[in-house]
C-alpha cells in the first residue's frame, strides 16, 4: 500500500478519480443559474433514479395506488452527472445539492422538502399513510427509518465507493466496508425473521427507505456483489425484497426517473399516469427496423 503523510492543511489541488470525481467538490452553492420546471401537479419531484430516488417514486405511486389524487407529481430528471444538482433553482430547494427534492404547490407559499427520508416523513403524514399514527409501530417505523438513512451511506459511499468506484482497489477499505455491509444485511435479516415487514405488520416508509438499497442488494443488483457479499445467505431479507419488488407501485416507482437498465423500464419523467405506458424509453425510441 502506497503511504501517503496528511499536509498540515487539505487543499483542493486534484480530482480525487474514480467514478463521479468529476461533480465532487468541497463547497457548497450554486455554481450556475437555472430555474426549475414546474409542471401541473400540486408535487414536484426533482429526482433521478437511484436509491435515494426509488425510495420517494415508491411512495408516490403507493399513495396514487390507495386513490389519494392529491399525491399526483411531475417527476423531473435531474441529471447529477452532468451537476445539475448544482443550478440555482434545485439549490434553493435543497441546499444540500443532492436528489431527491420535492415542491409542494398545494401550499402557500410553496413548501421545499429535502433529505429522502423528510420527505417520507412529510408525505406520509400528509397524506395519513404508510406512517402508523402512534403506538409501537410508530416508534419501530422511525427506528428503521432512521437505521437505514444512517447505515445505507456506508454501504454505498463506503463498500459500493471501494469496491466498484474507486480508481484503485484497496484491500483495507474493502474489508472494512464488506464486513459493515455484511453486518447490516445481517441485522435486517435476524429481524426480518420475525416480523413481515421492518415495523411489523404493514408496509410503512420504514421498508421504503430501506428496500432500494437493500433489496436491491439483495437480488444482486447493487455493485455486482452479490456473490462477493454471498447475500443469498441472508434469506429473510431475500422474502422480504421479493414480495415488496412484486407489488405493482413498487414496480412504477422504480421505473421513475431511471435512466439505466431495461429501456421498458426507464421512464426518464414522469408527467401523468398514463407516461407508464407511453412514454417509457422503448416507446420513445423504438429500435429500428432490420
Ligand atoms: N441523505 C440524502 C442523500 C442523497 C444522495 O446522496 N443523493 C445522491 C444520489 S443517490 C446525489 O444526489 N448525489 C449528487 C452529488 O453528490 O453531487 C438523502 O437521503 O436524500
Amino acid at each position: 500500500m502506497t503511504e501517503y503523510t496528511p499536509p498540515k492543511v487539505w487543499t483542493w489541488n486534484k480530482e480525487s478519480g474514480g467514478r463521479f470525481a468529476a461533480i465532487n467538490r468541497p463547497i457548497a452553492g450554486p455554481t450556475s443559474d437555472k430555474a426549475l420546471p414546474v409542471g401541473k401537479h400540486p408535487l414536484q419531484l426533482y429526482s433521478l433514479g437511484t436509491p435515494n430516488g426509488v425510495k420517494v417514486t415508491v411512495l408516490l405511486e403507493e399513495l396514487l395506488a390507495l386513490g389519494h389524487a392529491g399525491a399526483e407529481y411531475d417527476a423531473w430528471l435531474i441529471n447529477i452527472g452532468n451537476g445539475e444538482q448544482f443550478g440555482s433553482g434545485f439549490v434553493d430547494i435543497n441546499p444540500n445539492s443532492k436528489i431527491p427534492a420535492l415542491a409542494d404547490h398545494s401550499t402557500d407559499p410553496v413548501t421545499r422538502v429535502f433529505e429522502s427520508a423528510s420527505i417520507l416523513v412529510y408525505l406520509a403524514e400528509k397524506f395519513g399513510a404508510f406512517l402508523p399514527a402512534g403506538g409501537k409501530a410508530r416508534v419501530e417505523t422511525f427506528n428503521w427509518l432512521f437505521w437505514a438513512q444512517g447505515s445505507a451511506p456506508f454501504l454505498g459511499g463506503g463498500f459500493g465507493h471501494f469496491y466498484a468506484y474507486a480508481p484503485i482497489k484497496i484491500e483495507y477499505a474493502i474489508d472494512r466496508y464488506a464486513m459493515e455491509a455484511k453486518r447490516q444485511m445481517d441485522v435486517l435479516d435476524r429481524h426480518l425473521a420475525t416480523s413481515e415487514y421492518l415495523a411489523g405488520s404493514e408496509l410503512t416508509i420504514a421498508d421504503m427507505a430501506t428496500w432500494p438499497w437493500y433489496g436491491a442488494l439483495s437480488a444482486g443488483a447493487l455493485y455486482d456483489a452479490g456473490e462477493f457479499l454471498d447475500v443469498a445467505s441472508y434469506t429473510h431479507v431475500a422474502r422480504w425484497a421479493k414480495q415488496i419488488g412484486e407489488r405493482p407501485a413498487v414496480k412504477r416507482g422504480r421505473m421513475v426517473n431511471r435512466v439505466f437498465g431495461a429501456p421498458e423500464m426507464q421512464l426518464h419523467e414522469r408527467h401523468d399516469a398514463g407516461d407508464f405506458e407511453t412514454k417509457t424509453q422503448d416507446k420513445l425510441n423504438p429500435p429500428a427496423a432490420a
